[in-house]
């Protein structure tokens, strides 16, 4: 009895970890990103992978805030060019060579 049980308590556990684990990537993604520097202007927030920015964001990023993830940001749309790849952490000003030039971005998992 105590055997079973133990067993028991071993595959809830087991199970439990494994949701966790399936769950994870899905949630790990989440970046913001600015029109301005210093995480000025307009922001968008998402978890999604944006093959395009859209017309009104595209070529306007200029800050970014990673908050969970990797992620790969794109000189053009549907994740072509260059790439930056950034990870969790604050990041006032992209840089010249990267300011107002990111047309698409995705979660690199
Ligand atoms: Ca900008």
């Amino acid at each position: 009895m105590i055997a079973f049980r133990n067993f028991f308590v071993t595959m809830t556990c087991a199970l439990f970890l494994c949701v966790a684990a399936a769950r994870a990537p899905a949630l790990a993604c989440e970046v913001i990103v600015y029109w301005d520097a210093n995480f000025a202007g307009q922001s968008l927030h998402t978890d999604a992978d944006l093959s395009y920015v859209g017309d009104h964001w595209n070529d306007q990023i200029s800050s970014i805030r990673v908050i969970s993830g990797f992620w790969e940001f794109y000189w053009d749309a549907g994740y072509r060019g260059e790439v930056l790849r950034l990870g969790p952490g604050q990041y006032p000003f992209v840089g010249n060579h990267w300011n107002d030039q990111i047309s698409s971005f995705r979660c690199s998992r």
